[in-house]
């Protein structure tokens, strides 16, 4: 039976593009909500809403039971997570399809297998990506960590097997207080996690995040998207993405794209994938897989002219990928800036009352927002609250066009990050593609003075 409804197992903007893409595919939608989000504009929009318990997220956005209540009331065969609460938890997805649901995701042993970086790294070395220099595995013992540190060479990086997105990392600068540093990592990663394996890597002292989009239809056949720069980030939070990367010619693409895609073909990997690399001095190295859509997905869908939400149902829903890679075309350029609640200088949160909200238009503009005017955004979740993405011919083009949609959004009662990135549009050294990911938090320090 194809499916006909989906459960959003969601909030806010990326509720709603799953909700539009899911609509324009002749499917129903099911919104599960808190009490904090009865007022979502994904909710009044989908065909039907549940609510699913109290503002924390622990009791609602990542309350299985409820979830899973709520697609078996309201009739819903499929399930589509979105990015963050549930989307990387492997024991979901198998919950999922133990219920009879379409899980609208990738297997749910990949999702446990990327989960686990260690393991992550070993498969990906398997598949012939090419990795940071470091242990081959955990490190358990003292003096097998100063041998593979100075094998490598320092500074080296240590790492948590559970952690991700930076969490729980340390910078080594020498043997003097390797042992030091890895207790320390071991034990922040089992609070955090209640896991304190750790592993080491050379650490790249100035690297670009260069991460690949990926299709896999779970049957040995996958395809590569290109890359995003997801350089620019404060704080493991990226604030602005471009597809393709400035630094990244045509040949390299192609290249990297091949080989990425060939590892997840020979994987069987199913649905859509990012293999995060660092990228420094013309090399790339895989640190991570995402097995989940990404926020900064609409930059790959506007040079690509592909939507990757409908990619996602159609793969879920068994009929393989729409295009060979050899029918991908890269079209020009794509820029996303995230604008979130949040005061532009201090990044305190400002959430509360939308009093008014216009949103840029005009060719080649595209705004991904659940607001309006009269909203209030709850005080209780991530505080992005749109993306604006443009897309040019050229990167000066897009640049161009997005310095005009920034000047045409207009939000008023809360404080929002525009002001930020119009600043960031006016530094030359970004106009030039040149940064790297420390550049931003060198860049809003020097704001700051
Ligand atoms: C690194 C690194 C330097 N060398 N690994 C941070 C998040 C996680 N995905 C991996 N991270 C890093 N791993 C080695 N061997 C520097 C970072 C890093 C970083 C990576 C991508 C984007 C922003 C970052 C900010 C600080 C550190």
């Amino acid at each position: 039976m194809p499916i006909s409804k989906i459960l959003i197992a969601n909030r806010g903007e990326i509720a709603l593009r799953i909700h539009r893409a899911a609509h324009e595919m002749g499917i129903k939608t099911v919104a599960v909500h808190s009490t904090a989000d009865a007022d979502a504009m994904h909710v009044r929009l989908a065909d039907q809403a549940v609510c699913i318990g109290p503002p924390p997220a622990i009791d609602s956005y990542l309350n299985i039971p409820n979830i899973i209540s709520a697609a078996e009331i309201s009739g819903a065969d499929a399930i589509h997570p979105g990015y963050g609460f549930l989307s990387e938890n492997a024991r979901f997805a198998e919950i999922v399809e133990m219920h009879n649901l379409v899980w609208i995701g990738p297997k749910p042993e990949h999702i446990r297998t990327m989960g686990d970086k260690v393991e992550a790294k070993h498969t990906a070395g398997k598949l012939g990506l090419p990795l940071v220099p470091g242990s081959d595995g955990a490190v358990s013992d003292s003096e097998e960590a100063h041998r593979i540190a100075a094998e490598i060479g320092y500074p080296v990086i240590i790492k948590a097997a559970s952690g991700g997105g930076g969490r729980g990392m340390k910078v080594c600068n020498g043997p003097d207080e390797l042992d030091s540093l890895i207790a320390q990592a071991g034990s922040e990663a089992k609070a955090a996690f209640g896991d304190a394996t750790v592993y080491l890597e050379k650490y790249l002292g100035n690297p670009r995040h260069i991460e690949f989009q990926i299709f896999g239809d779970g049957n040995g056949n996958a395809i590569h998207l290109g890359e995003r720069d997801c350089s620019l980030q404060r704080r493991h939070q990226k604030v602005l993405e471009e597809a393709p990367s400035p630094v990244i010619t045509p040949e390299e693409r192609a290249r990297m794209g091949g080989v990425v895609a060939r590892a997840m073909a020979d994987m069987g990997y199913r649905g859509a994938g990012t293999i995060e690399f660092l990228w420094e001095a013309g090399k790339f190295y895989f640190i991570e897989m995402n097995t989940r859509l990404q926020v900064e997905h609409p930059v790959t869908e506007a040079i690509t002219g592909l939507d990757l939400v409908r990619e996602q149902i159609r793969i879920a829903d068994g009929h393989g990928l729409t295009l060979r890679q050899q029918d991908v075309q890269f079209r020009g350029h794509a820029i996303e800036c995230r604008i979130n609640a949040e005061d532009p200088r201090s990044f305190a949160p400002s959430p509360g009352l939308v009093k008014s909200y216009h949103t840029p238009g005009g060719m080649h503009v595209r705004v991904d927002s659940g607001l309006y005017a009269g909203y209030r955004i709850p005080p209780y979740y991530d505080s992005m609250i749109a993306k604006l993405i443009v897309y040019g011919t050229t990167r000066a083009g897009a640049l161009r066009r997005l310095r005009r949609a920034l000047e045409e959004f207009a939000i008023d009662g809360i404080k929002t990050t525009i002001p930020l990135h119009q600043a960031l549009l006016d530094d030359p050294e970004f106009q030039a593609g040149d940064y790297t990911i420390k550049w931003l938090e060198e860049w809003l320090a020097r704001q700051e003075g």
